[in-house]
């Protein structure tokens, strides 16, 4: 019988060691659904970033983890969504960083005019040790941003005619984002300015409350902004982030491996996302085109003048954003280009 226990035993302790190589996820993974509310549509890249990560929480957590996306602001507007998730009511936004300057004024500085050149210099400063100083301030706010997801470089629509010099904004009536830097980046090149909710931005240009908006191409496609204007034109103005943000509060009350599944699904989510984007910029743009909208560039001679316009807006915010932050992006910015 000795033998017999002694066997039993064995078995018993190597059923449980099979288990615990089987299932690590059992201590460690909570059942969890979590909302995460867009202001676009969800047939942007957004959506294919967040399949993305959808799977690689499934692998990471054992399928407990569930993200559940909500579209076309239904959960509110960016502000109001960002605002839910501060204050613990709501699990995750993702939301372009410009109207959230209220709560974190650093994040200002990716609203100044003309900052980056080109997306992988934007990637460079934003994945990198100047994005993570930007992530404390957003983590003393009880925002976690999980990470930098891409809207991209923002470009002028509007039904009046084609955006060639500064002086074409004369009188325009241009929605701007609830921001103060776009308000005045615009105001300085001599349009009517109108702070709006992203929401809003459709009725307004079709309603002719409104004149132009400015947004990256793949998102005046997927809110059908174009289908109510005549002309787009590449000003590249300004690349403004997404962010995918979570509620700290409720952050704080996931395992540590939770926390880290959603951190790096995110990345891996980020990374597909931004190809997604990189991939359908033209092809938007080309259908807004055929859509019949008259498309133009800026000349390199036109551009440097808008920049050198909109430099009063650099020294009179840079102050409000943070001298330091300011300072900090443009030495981050000077070694990049000098690589
Ligand atoms: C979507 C917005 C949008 C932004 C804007 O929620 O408001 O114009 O560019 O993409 O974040």
């Amino acid at each position: 019988t000795r033998s017999v226990l002694k066997a039993a035993l064995c078995l018993t302790t190597a059923m449980a060691m099979a288990m615990a190589i089987a299932s690590p996820a059992l201590a460690e993974f909570t059942e969890r659904t979590f909302r995460v509310s867009n202001g676009i549509n969800e047939d942007h890249p957004v959506a294919t970033g967040m399949a993305a990560m959808q799977e690689c929480l499934d692998d990471a957590t054992g399928s407990m983890m569930e993200m559940q996306g909500f579209w076309g602001g239904a959960l509110g507007g960016d502000l109001q969504a960002t605002q839910a998730v501060r204050s613990g009511l709501q699990e995750a936004v993702v939301t372009s960083s410009s109207p959230l300057v209220g709560m974190v004024p650093a994040l200002g500085v990716f609203d100044l005019p003309f900052l980056f050149r080109t997306p992988e210099e934007a990637y460079a400063v934003m994945d990198g040790p100047f994005g993570d100083s930007l992530n404390e301030k957003l983590d003393a706010v009880g925002l976690v941003n999980l990470a930098y997801w891409e809207n991209g470089f923002r470009n002028m629509s509007n039904s009046q005619r084609p955006i060639e010099t500064w002086e074409d904004f004369e009188g325009m009536k241009v929605r701007v984002m609830q921001n103060n830097i776009f308000l005045d980046t615009f105001s300085n090149f001599g349009a009517n300015a109108t702070p709006m909710s992203f929401g809003e931005v459709f009725s307004a240009l079709e309603t002719k409350a409104i004149d132009a908006q400015e947004n990256p191409y793949v998102t005046i496609d997927t809110s059908r902004f174009y289908e109510v204007q005549e002309y787009i034109s590449e000003t590249k103005h300004a690349y403004t982030p997404f962010l995918f943000l979570f509620s700290k509060a409720i952050f704080n009350s996931y395992s540590p491996e939770e926390q880290q599944a959603l951190r790096d699904c995110a990345i891996v989510g980020r990374d597909v996302e931004r190809a997604a984007i990189q991939e359908l910029n033209l092809a938007s743009l080309a259908k807004m085109e055929e859509a019949g909208l008259q498309f133009n560039t800026i000349t390199p001679e036109n551009q440097e003048e808008m920049l050198a316009k909109s430099q009063v807006v650099y020294e009179s915010h840079k102050e409000a954003i943070g001298a330091d932050v300011v300072e900090q992006v443009q030495a981050t910015l000077a070694e990049l280009r000098a690589e």
